[in-house]
Parts: C-alpha cells; sequence; structure tokens
C-alpha cells in the first residue's frame, strides 16, 4: 500500500494535541472516581505521534482488514485509547462515553474489552496478554500477506507496553517467539517510566530491557517519550526494519501534573481537584473538563481521515482481485467453514464405525484434522513442542518460519502461555482458525490467556492431550486431575472430552462451528475403542450428552461417564444387565452444552428414577448436580501416581467392578 500521508504538525501543534489526550484522561478518571491518569499522560506524545503520522486506520471503518493493529497492553492506561478513538473520530466513542468512564453499560471500561466497532483490538488488563495477543497478530498478518499477496495484507502491529507487561513472565515467551519468527512489522512501544504501583521500578527489577529484546533477536533502542521528532524519527527506522522493534520510550508518569508526576501516586488514582487545576496550568490547558477547542478535536479528526484514501483504494484493489482468491479471501476473514466440510465429517464418522478402531482420542484428533485441514484451509495448527504427542499436524501443513510465513503450522516452541495468547491474536487478527496443542495439565500454563479467548468470544481451539491418569507412567505432574473441573468452571468455554474417534470428530465440528466460544478438546493418550459402532449422520455430541447404550428392559442403573471411562461404564453396564439389572450408559462429551439443554432432554438423559453412577478420572466436582444425592461419583480424590495406566485405574478403584458395587449398594 501507499505510504500513508501524514499531517505535518508543529511542535505547539502537537503539543495540543498531546494534551487533549491528558485532559480527557485525568478528567475522566477524576469523575469516575477511579482508574489510572498517570499511564496516558506519561504517554501521550507517543500516541499521538504515533496517531496523527503512522497509523494507518480509518475510524469510519474500524474493521478494515489491512488496518494497522494498536493494542494497548498496558490494559490500565484505557483513557490513552478511549481518548485516541473519541479525538479520532470513532462514531461510538462519543464524549458521553468518555464523561461515563467506568459506568455500567459504557463501552469505556476500566479496561478496555475487545470491540471491532469500537476500534477495541483486544482485551487487555491481565499485564503481559496484550503483547503476546499482539505477536499472534503480526504472525497472522505475514501469514495472510503470503497467501493473498501484499496487496490485499501489509500492516503493522503496534503494542504499548509498560514496566509490567516486561516483567510478566508470558513477555518472554511473546519477545522470544516474535523475535524467531522475525516479525519485523511487529513494533512495541515501551513506557519505559521507570514506575509500577509499588513505587520506582528499581526496587524490584533491575532489567536492561533494550539489552534484553535485542537477545531475542530485536531491533531495541532507546528515546525521549516526549520529544515527537524522536518518536516519528524511532518509528521510522521501525518500519524499515528487518527484524521485529522495541522502542524505549522513557517518559513521564503523569506529565504534566505538577507535584505528582513521576511518582506511582499517578498511576491509578484520581489526581485530585488541586493538582488537575494545577496540570491545567502547567500544560496551559484552560478549558473546562470534556471539552476539546474545535481547532484541536478537528486537526485529531483531521489526522483520523489520514488514511480514508488508503482504505479506499484498498478496497478497490480487493474488488478487482481474480474472483477465486477474492472469494478465499473474503470467506477466510469471514471466518467461513467450506460447505464441504460437513460431507467429510461425515463420510469420516461412518468410515470409523465401519472400521471400529482401537486408538487413543489424540490420534482420533489427528485423523480428524487430516480431513478437516483437507477441506478448511485457513486453520493454523501448533503445538508448544509437543507435535509428536498431540497430533496436531496433518500432511497439509507445513511448518511456518521466517522464510515461509505461508506455513500453516507454528512451532511454538516450550511456550504454552505464549502459544495461547498468540492463538488469540491469530483469532482476532481474523482470516485465519488457530489451533494448538500441549498436555492438559498445562492448560495451568495457558489459563490466563484461555480466560481471555472466552471473555473476547474467540474461535480458539485448544488440542490438550494426555487428559487423565491414564497417561500412566510420567506421573502426577503430568496427569490433570482437577483440570476438567476448573475449566469448566469458566464461563463461554467448551470443554470436550470424547469417548472414541466418532465424537472426537463431532467435537472438532462442534468447535469449528462455535464461532463465539472457545474449545478445549481433551484427549487420552492410550487406546479406546469405537463405541459408536453404529453410523448416525446426527452429531450426537451437540447435545453434550446423551443414551449411548439403552438397558435391556426398564432402566435400574444409569451409568454417566466422559471419555476413556465410557469404556468402563459399558463394561459394568454388561456386568449388572448379566446380574439382572437393566442398565444403561449415558455419554457426557461436553457438560457446557449438555446444561444448554431443555428440562426433558436433560431429566430424559440423566434417567429420571434410576440410580446414577458418574465416572471420570478426575475429581468430583460438578457431578453431584447429575448424579443426585442418591448417586455416586467414581473418579479421583487424590493427586494421581507413577506407573502403567492399568495398574492406577485398580489402584484408584476407577473399575468396572467399583461401578458395579456402587449401583448395587444404591438400589
Ligand atoms: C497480571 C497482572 N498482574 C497485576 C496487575 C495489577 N497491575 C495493574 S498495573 C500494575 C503496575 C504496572 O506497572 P507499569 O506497567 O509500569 O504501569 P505504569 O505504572 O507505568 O502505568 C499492576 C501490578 C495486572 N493488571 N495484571
Amino acid at each position: 500500500m501507499n505510504e500513508t500521508t501524514t499531517i505535518k504538525t508543529s511542535r505547539v501543534q502537537h503539543g495540543l494535541m498531546a494534551n487533549a489526550i491528558r485532559a480527557l484522561s485525568m478528567d475522566a478518571v477524576e469523575k469516575a472516581n477511579s482508574g489510572h491518569p498517570g499511564m496516558p499522560m506519561g504517554m501521550a506524545d507517543v500516541a499521538t505521534v504515533l496517531f496523527t503520522r503512522h497509523l494507518k486506520f480509518d475510524p469510519h471503518w474500524p474493521e478494515w482488514p489491512d488496518r494497522d493493529r494498536f493494542v494497548l497492553s498496558a490494559g490500565h492506561g484505557s483513557m490513552l485509547l478511549y481518548s485516541l478513538l473519541y479525538l479520532t473520530g470513532y462514531e461510538e466513542m462519543t464524549i458521553d462515553q468518555i464523561r461515563n468512564f467506568r459506568q455500567l453499560g459504557a463501552h469505556t471500561a476500566g479496561h478496555p474489552e475487545f470491540e471491532r466497532s469500537l476500534g477495541i483490538e483486544t482485551t487487555t488488563g491481565p499485564l503481559g496478554q496484550g503483547l503476546a495477543t499482539a505477536v499472534g497478530m503480526a504472525i497472522a498478518e505475514r501469514h495472510l500477506a503470503a497467501k493473498y499477496g501484499s496487496e490485499a495484507v501489509d500492516h503493522f502491529t503496534y503494542a504499548l507496553a509498560g514496566d509490567g507487561c516486561l516483567m510478566e513472565g508470558i513477555s518472554h515467551e511473546a519477545i522470544s517467539l516474535a523475535g524467531h519468527l522475525k516479525l519485523n512489522k511487529l513494533i512495541v512501544l515501551f513506557d519505559d517510566n521507570h514506575i509500577s504501583i509499588d513505587g520506582p521500578t528499581e526496587i524490584s527489577v533491575s532489567d536492561d530491557q533494550v539489552a534484553r529484546f535485542k537477545a531475542h533477536g530485536w531491533n531495541a533502542f532507546r528515546i525521549d517519550g516526549h520529544d515527537p521528532d524522536a518518536i516519528d524519527a524511532a518509528l521510522r527506522t521501525a518500519k524499515v526494519s528487518d527484524k521485529p522493534t522495541m522502542i524505549a520510550c522513557r517518559t513521564t508518569i503523569g506529565y504534566g501534573a505538577p507535584k505528582k508526576a513521576g511518582t506511582a501516586s499517578t498511576h491509578g488514582s484520581p489526581l485530585g481537584a488541586d493538582e488537575i487545576a494545577g496540570a491545567r496550568e502547567k500544560l496551559g490547558w484552560p478549558y473546562p473538563p470534556f471539552e476539546i477547542p474545535e481547532e484541536i478535536l478537528s486537526a485529531w479528526r483531521t489526522a483520523g481521515q489520514r488514511s480514508a484514501s488508503v482504505s479506499k483504494a484498498w478496497k478497490a484493489h480487493i474488488a478487482q482481485l481474480d474472483a477465486g482468491l477474492r472469494g478465499a479471501f473474503e470467506a477466510a476473514l469471514g471466518g467461513d467453514l467450506p460447505a464441504a466440510l460437513d460431507q467429510a465429517l461425515a463420510d469420516h464418522k461412518k468410515s470409523i464405525s465401519e472400521a471400529k478402531p482401537k486408538i487413543a482420542t489424540r490420534a482420533a484428533s489427528q485423523n480428524a484434522l487430516e480431513v478437516i485441514n483437507g477441506v478448511l484451509e485457513t486453520t493454523v495448527g501448533g503445538s508448544a513442542d509437543l507435535t509428536g504427542s498431540n497430533n496436531t499436524k496433518t500432511s497439509q501443513l507445513d511448518d511456518m518460519s521466517a522464510d515461509n510465513y505461508g506455513g500453516r503450522y507454528i512451532r511454538y516452541g516450550v511456550r504454552e502461555h505464549g502459544m495461547a495468547a498468540a492463538m488469540n491474536g491469530l483469532a482476532l487478527h481474523g482470516g485465519v482458525i488457530p489451533y494448538g496443542g500441549t498436555f492438559l495439565v498445562f492448560t495451568d500454563y495457558c489459563r490466563p490467556a484461555i480466560r481471555l479467548s472466552a471473555l473476547m468470544r474467540q474461535r480458539v481451539i485448544y488440542v490438550m492431550t494426555h487428559d487423565s491418569i491414564g497417561l500412566g507412567e510420567d506421573g502426577p505432574t503430568h496427569q490433570p486431575v482437577e483440570h476438567l473441573a476448573s475449566l469448566r468452571a469458566m464461563p463461554n468455554v467448551n470443554v470436550f472430552r470424547p469417548a472414541d474417534s466418532v465424537e472426537t470428530a463431532e467435537c472438532w465440528e462442534i468447535a469449528l462451528k462455535s464461532r463465539e466460544t472457545p474449545s478445549i478438546i481433551a484427549l487420552s493418550r492410550q487406546g479406546l475403542p469405537t463405541v459408536r459402532t453404529d453410523h448416525v449422520t446426527e452429531n450426537m455430541s451437540a447435545r453434550g450428552g446423551y443414551e449411548l447404550r439403552p438397558a435391556d428392559g426398564a432402566a435400574k442403573v444409569t451409568v454417566i461417564a466422559t471419555g476413556s471411562e465410557i469404556e468402563i461404564a459399558l463394561t459394568a453396564r454388561d456386568q449388572l444387565q448379566a446380574e439382572g439389572i437393566p442398565t444403561r450408559v449415558v455419554s457426557m462429551p461436553c457438560t457446557e452444552l449438555f446444561d444448554a439443554q431443555d428440562e426433558d432432554y436433560r431429566a430424559g438423559t440423566l434417567g429420571v428414577g434410576t440410580v446414577r453412577i458418574a465416572v471420570e478420572a478426575a475429581i468430583s466436582l460438578g457431578w453431584e448436580r447429575y448424579v443426585g444425592e442418591h448417586g455416586a461419583f467414581i473418579g479421583m480424590h487424590s493427586f494421581g501416581a507413577s506407573a502403567p495406566a492399568k495398574a492406577l485405574y485398580e489402584h484408584f478403584g476407577i473399575t468396572p467392578a467399583a461401578v458395579v458395587a456402587a449401583a448395587k449398594k444404591r438400589l
């Protein structure tokens, strides 16, 4: 794309425009009586130069796919972003929104909450997440440019990060991955103000951040973050770098506050009436709160229109692309699934029911992915260094690398948290559907990013293998016990635990079709028999739980199980039936989807008037609502142990005999 036209702002005009951000920020925080004025006041100069001279964006078209991404990783400084969005003319970010900062129902939440139409690219607040999410966006940009051409996709990703972001462990994973992949269109603006909440950063950290980034393969240097020309020059340098760039912008937190500037007291509290009056005087800003003089607002609005012609030209360019390429590009951006996918998965299910393999569900997942990745070309897979264990790579996927951004498989390395956050960035960017794997036990290492996938309603698919004590000899450090329950506790996440290859394919189908919900697919290491031996086209897993085997006769017992414990439930059923106790088995691959069914379906599936026994090789939390007061749970009550899987199931009493005994005791 053409170099965006820049508007030349004199130093005086620059100062006025930056002060508009400072005034809005300190006044909004004051009115809300809570918030963080220090960072926006400190970074106002950097943000002004970025938004008036460099950032490619169009407030009248916030969804423009080729816009530069701006990620406010230091999310507590949300008023910086809201000020910029208001000043540059995003329609929905009105002055009333600014006045209603932090109030119920306002778009101006305490920390930025993802809303593309508002120009809020991602939810931030948990420090470091934004930075790692920006890495995912920058990966998506390079990938899509390789796939659809640089005239369709060619933008920068900017992340504004503070000391806190860079102290967080996730920053290590993020910048290491970005350096390795040479994401040269990623630019980090570090608010190098030497202050965090407890006071000067020297009390807790002595890192040389510039040296640190350089060690990770970045271009990194320091500037005066209050000198517009230096900021401008730094951004120019960054934009032509062959590596990602970190600009350490030395700033004064709370710049303009006469007594509090440069101190931690401006970080997260209103400045107070006297200090605000003093700041007005010091900054030469005599205007009342929330009033931006016409000429300053108009200069900002003009800046907001800098890229309008570029966005129009982009649209025209896309319109005249070859129809096939344009269709593929638009479908990718729309996150669409090809019509052929349904049939391909139905055929796949049928072939499994006929062949009845006894394989681990992680292998079944790979088989499903082999079908999916062949039909759906927008998936981008990966694993945190467990490719062979997670079974995440399929024949269609080449490795992505600095030499091959078109590759669809990301070697995330041993960076689970960074992977999860990068997948958020990939999904938010659009054009790709990310999935990535590690062991289920290490969802703990991904959890803050999984929570953001859920909060932001992103279709991110977590392939989490080795899902119980069934993994065996690696022992209790690797055996998830509490993880299913803890992940099920998180709103807007579907936790799947399929029982065989057919359910695995069904769970994949649901995950791909869940446009606003992330999925965690928990998969076994050990081989499991095919239990869905009669082919049906209907996706039985879509209701979360369903009767897998009816009872012979009027059921007296219902055994409910998930994943690998379905085999135990079926054996127990046969034993109970042999003893004349009619028993049915319910498979429950996804409790969240089951809970969403109507009451009749739930009651009928759980078996009204039957003794209910639940079996899952994990803790009982949550199962009480299915088995009721008179039912029983067979599962884990402690951490696991290191031994072969079979010995562990015996040792922990997760056996058909235990199910039979528990049922008979309650009849
Ligand atoms: C993961 C996480 N831990 C803690 C916090 C609480 N917190 C918010 S801002 C902050 C200090 C950040 O310091 P810095 O990045 O230097 O911001 P500045 O003081 O410059 O605004 C902390 C600890 C958080 N938001 N996220």
